[in-house]
């Protein structure tokens, strides 16, 4: 258990070792409860429909319960006081290294150094565009690795916005065009990986993750998009991806999500964030992020094996190289195979196809996810897309895996978010990040998050 428990995470960000199912039960029979933070989905949805976050009653701490024998937890536990302090995000070399890590991060970086020449070589091979040429005539290129350390510290009790001036802006959006415009409409990406659903703007919870789980080009990542809407910081969101896509463009894939279309992001927060936080020209960046946004892949397949998407499937969705070849831009998509795949569900009380009550794409059951599995050689479908209060669900026998990645979605629900790691021979531990149980109206009101971990592993 403990062996299949391990994971960067424990071994680098954890002072205590893992503590097993076991103890974690112990513990919580001793009347410790404060860190063990994983519950059962029935209790959680229970807990979850009548509580407020105002409410001063138990919080969305609980007991291990070990449902069934999908479900083996380990617990690990954090260091004491893990906030995201400044000493923390400015210090992250103080977490121990082993020599070999330290070669292991030198080699990384060495062909990272090699992939960016390569990289910057074909930026600057590729035919701009008229307003492109004019942008790098006019101005100077930002430090972008600047641009990313500043993120990490910016971000303390208080500060909830960051400035940027709108040359940063402009940068950073036909930058990382530049690079999605080079991009299939299906990547393909080799493991480890970590997979991570929904954002919506909860910045604080993705520096988290990255602080947690490491930052690309060390950890590699593939966000299945809704990065921007609901939340309240959807800018540092996604100039913070955008960077990261633009300094490590083979280590982060960017696939687009339903709020990446701009009539969707028009209506559900991220228009009315960029005119109000961007002086004067909050409209007219708002409309370069939608020109840029018309150009995320839409798909990822991790060794061949596992197809990855917004929201699902599609009837369309017969064959991968179409998919993959599929022409971008893709301008206000509303029907085909990629606004299915950005707008499905899954249902299992549908057989086969249903048109989705939320006014686009379908609704499909069990018997499809089997059948396309089947027909188009995949093995695990993740998507995201659907608030779950455990962060994830196991569908189909383990053939699809909905994730989200917004835990304390909106400031109102409790839910957990999880993230999903890949290792090199495909298996998946589910990496779930549940609010702590102590102060957690003071770390609510300081729009600080703090995230405990708890590992599920599947078979
Ligand atoms: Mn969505």
């Amino acid at each position: 258990m403990a062996e299949k428990s391990r994971t960067p995470v424990s071994s680098r960000a954890t002072s205590s070792g893992v503590e097993t199912a076991h103890e974690a039960r112990s513990k919580a029979r001793s009347g410790k409860k404060d860190r063990v933070v994983a519950m059962s989905p029935m209790n959680r949805q229970r807990k979850n429909k009548s509580h407020v976050l105002n409410e001063k009653d138990e919080r969305p701490g609980g007991i291990i319960k070990e449902k069934s024998s999908v479900r083996s937890m380990a617990k690990t536990q954090p260091p004491s006081g893990r906030t995201i302090s400044l000493t923390e995000i400015n210090k992250p070399n103080a977490l121990s290294k082993k020599n070999t890590e330290i070669k292991a991060a030198v080699e990384i970086q060495n062909r990272l150094t090699k992939k960016m020449a390569k990289n910057s070589e074909r930026r600057k091979q590729m035919a701009h565009g008229p307003e492109m040429t004019a942008q790098n005539r006019t101005q100077e290129r930002i430090d972008f690795v600047d641009f990313l350390d500043r993120h990490y510290q910016v971000i303390q009790a208080g500060v909830h916005k960051i400035q940027y001036t709108k040359e940063e802006f402009e940068n950073v959006i036909y930058e990382a065009q530049t690079i999605f415009s080079s991009e299939k409409a299906l990547v393909d990406i080799d493991p480890p990986c970590v997979v991570v659903g929904d954002l919506h703007g909860q910045f604080n919870d993705l520096i988290n993750m990255f602080i947690l789980l490491g930052r690309p080009p060390e950890t590699v990542y593939v966000f299945t998009g809704d990065y921007v809407d609901r939340g309240m910081m959807s800018l540092e969101c996604i100039m913070l991806l955008f960077t990261y896509k633009i300094c490590y463009p083979e280590n982060i894939v960017l696939l687009r999500g339903n709020h990446e279309i701009a009539r969707v992001n028009k209506k559900y927060g991220f228009y009315e964030e960029c005119v109000t936080s961007i002086p004067k020209c909050g409209e007219e960046i708002w409309a370069l992020f939608q020109r840029c946004f018309n150009n995320l892949p839409i798909s990822a397949l991790i060794a061949t094996k596992i197809l990855c998407m917004h929201g699902g499937l599609s009837p369309a969705l017969t064959c991968l190289d179409e998919l993959r070849n599929h022409p971008k831009p893709i301008r206000n998509p509303f029907r085909g195979i990629v606004n299915d795949m950005l707008w499905a569900d899954p249902d299992p009380s549908v057989f086969e196809w249903k048109a989705s009550s939320r006014g686009s794409g379908f609704t499909f059951g069990t018997n499809v996810i089997d059948d396309v599995c089947k027909r188009l050689g995949v093995e695990l479908i993740i998507r995201a897309h659907q608030m779950c209060f455990d962060g994830y669900w196991v569908l189909s026998g383990r053939k699809l895996i909905t994730i989200f990645s917004a835990p304390m979605y909106c400031n109102f629900y409790k839910n957990a978010g999880c993230v999903l790691k890949v290792d090199e021979t495909l298996g998946i531990q589910m990496i779930a990040f549940v609010p702590a149980s102590e102060n957690i109206e003071k770390i609510i009101e300081e729009k600080n998050r703090v995230w405990d971990i708890s590992i599920d592993c599947i078979d």
